[in-house]
């Protein structure tokens, strides 16, 4: 077996982008070679990659195992491959899955020896504190929406570790790509109670002007870019973010979040190899949580998760487990680190689970057991983990605990109530902005909106000015 290298960002093991493999994976050309063997040149140019291309395995594994006295090597554009006779196909998966890195235990526990980036109080104590309003304002919000006050919602209950953990890995100056479970992020950089408020009820005070659906957030100010609709599309924008600020030198990079079913989509492919070729500083955080709404991710691939996809287009890439807040940071932080000072992408698999419905057009418990549910609730609840360990620290009580629920509760109780009150934005909004002088076909639709909206009133919501 050749050698399994890893590389090691501080103590973080991370699975490196092509030359780990596990005794199942086998690696079909990297295994019949012996370095000492290798021609000293190659006929093919490596190209630009210095971390990347195949001559460079060759040459950085030390030694072969195996007994296979084929230690020969060719040359084929992309670099130099061993050549066996004997016909062996590399296998679909491997026997053993990826490992998940984690460092605390279900129950809040520091695993012994688990390579972690310490935290301080005061960084524990805001991610704890980030991750309890992001539960308290989905419950309230989920419940306005419920009762019939906006149209739409979506919870991140059970994924505040990814949201929360990861953000506070990060630097405001890295750009944020989120699919639309990632609120907590936006929360971690200062968007307040109100504006998440104003952005559900499309009022005149939101940043969007109304114009998208509810929690579809996106701020400017906060380097967070708007969240589309369509499932993977802010994947390879990110990459191309990634690559303006790889070009400007900016310490910085970009970050795009996906769920599990975002995968399944063309944008995914096509962004991870993007990426590993133009060497774009960009983490990608993966959130697999098992379902795209009704679809479990047995219907959506064979592989061993998302992980493994990393590899497949040359990219470092890490499993974490998503339900561990200290996991998440260590992990992205070095992520992080790795992209911008080695200018190269990497992926993040962060498993975990969605407890709550896909959203409020959802009803979960038509394909999957409230049993199940209720499991990922309790048990497996990445808020009591982290509580656990805050507390057994000394740096938590059970009456910080109640104030501070208490004193969320009433802010948001607050901001629906002013969301609710204010104006929403002139129907003339949805026509502004795109262009500086409005091209007659616009102007000739906004003009149509406005008669038909004279003629049938009753069908339209009283409170937009026409
Ligand atoms: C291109 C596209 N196809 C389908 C949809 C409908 N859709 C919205 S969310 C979703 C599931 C996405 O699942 P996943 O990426 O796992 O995220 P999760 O909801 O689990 O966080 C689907 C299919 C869409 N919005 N865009
Ligand atoms: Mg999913």
């Amino acid at each position: 077996m050749a050698q399994c290298l890893r590389q090691r960002v501080g103590l973080l093991r991370i699975l490196s982008g092509q030359s780990c493999s596990s005794p199942s994976t086998i690696i079909f050309p990297l295994q019949q070679y012996n370095s000492s063997s290798l021609p000293s040149k190659t006929l093919f140019s490596p190209g630009r990659s210095e971390s990347t291309v195949a001559s460079n395995q060759l040459d950085s594994l030390s030694s072969s195992d195996s007994d296979d006295d084929h230690h020969q090597v060719l040359d084929f554009p992309g670099g130099k491959v061993g050549y066996t006779s004997e016909m062996r196909f590399i296998p679909e998966s491997s026997e053993k899955r990826v490992p998940c890195f984690r460092v605390l235990d279900d129950n809040g526990e520091l695993i012994k020896g688990s390579d972690f980036q310490q935290v301080s109080k005061e960084v524990a104590v805001k991610m704890y504190s980030h991750m309890v309003t992001l539960q308290v304002m989905d419950s309230v919000l989920y419940e306005a929406q419920r009762q019939g006050r906006f149209s739409f919602y979506l919870t991140t209950i059970g994924e505040e570790a990814i949201n929360i953990g990861s953000a506070a890995a990060l630097s405001a100056d890295d750009f944020i790509l989120p699919q639309y479970r990632e609120p907590g992020v936006l929360l971690w950089r200062g968007y307040t109670l109100q504006q998440f408020a104003n952005q559900v009820f499309a009022n005149k005070a939101d940043d969007g002007k109304g114009r998208q659906m509810p929690i579809h957030y996106g701020s400017k100010k906060l380097n967070y870019i708007t969240i589309s609709s369509p499932i993977a599309t802010q994947l390879p924008q990110a990459v191309g973010v990634a690559y303006s600020l790889k070009m400007e030198k900016k310490d910085a990079c970009a970050v795009a979040y996906t769920g599990d079913g975002g995968t399944s989509e063309g944008d995914f492919h096509a962004a991870l190899n993007f990426a590993a070729v133009m060497e774009a500083p960009v983490v990608f955080i993966c959130r697999n949580n098992g379902w795209a709404i009704s679809t479990n991710i047995s219907e959506q691939f064979r592989s061993d998760g998302i992980v493994v996809k990393g590899r497949a287009y040359g990219i470092r890439s890490i499993r974490v487990d998503g339900n561990d807040a200290l996991a998440v940071y260590t992990a992205v932080q070095a992520a992080r680190e790795m992209a911008i000072s080695e200018k190269r992408p990497v992926l993040v698999e962060a498993l975990t689970y969605r407890v709550g419905h896909h959203s409020t057009s959802d009803d979960s418990t038509k394909y999957r057991t409230l049993d199940e549910i209720e499991y990922w609730k309790t048990e497996r609840s990445p808020i009591n983990r982290f509580r656990n360990w805050v507390e057994r620290q000394g740096w938590w009580s059970e009456q910080e605990e109640t104030e501070l629920r208490s004193s969320i509760k009433k802010q948001l109780l607050q901001a629906i109530q002013v969301a609710e009150k204010t104006e929403k934005p002139a129907i003339t909004e949805l026509f502004s902005d795109v262009y500086d002088v409005p091209p007659s076909n616009l102007a000739e639709q906004e003009k149509q909106l406005k008669e038909i909206i004279q003629t049938y009133p009753q069908d339209y919501p009283t409170d937009v000015p026409v």
